[in-house]
């Protein structure tokens, strides 16, 4: 069965990352979900992005924060696709070193790089992009876009 990877530098980005995994699992959607350190744990960074592939996963999410190398390096060692989670993990600079340094790929190595702590819509994009192949789960991602539209004209019901 396909699943999605998420990986995150540190156990301190579950917060941010919870949503991600939570999307996912409200899709019924496998996850396998690791901690995976550029800098601390590089060997494992090394075995994972060169072998994710090889079971299963489709899709990878990879968050960190500060100096986040995370996911241009496992986009650097993967075939698939890598969605990148800038996590702001300090004060000191409102979290624009986590976005610039997962959003800054080189040409030949994308990240596809959401919002400062965007881990839901990480999930959402990496579900789509399962679902562009498997018409059970593009019917999930249309039921969730209807709850979307549905909730804006209700709010404005009672304006
Ligand atoms: C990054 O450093 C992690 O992704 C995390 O966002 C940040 C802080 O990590 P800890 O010091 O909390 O382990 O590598």
């Amino acid at each position: 069965m396909s699943k999605i990877g998420i990986i995150m530098g540190s156990k301190s980005d579950l917060p941010v990352m919870q949503d991600a995994i939570d999307i996912l699992k409200g899709f019924d959607i496998e996850i396998e979900v690791d901690i995976v350190s550029a800098h601390r744990t590089p060997e494992k960074l090394f075995d994972y992005g060169k072998n994710a592939h090889t079971r299963g996963i489709k899709v990878i999410i990879a968050g960190a924060g500060g100096a986040a190398h995370l996911p241009g390096m496992v986009a650097s060692l993967s075939p698939l696709p890598v969605i990148g989670v800038p996590v702001k993990s300090s004060n000191s600079i409102d979290g624009w070193d986590s976005v610039l340094s997962i959003l800054q790929m080189p040409g030949g190595v994308p990240v596809a790089t959401v919002a400062l702590n965007g881990a839901k819509n990480a999930g959402i994009l990496a579900a789509q992009i399962l679902g562009s192949s498997d018409q059970c789960i593009l019917d999930k991602i249309m039921v969730y876009k209807e709850g979307l539209k549905a909730k804006v004209i209700d709010s404005a019901k009672d304006l």
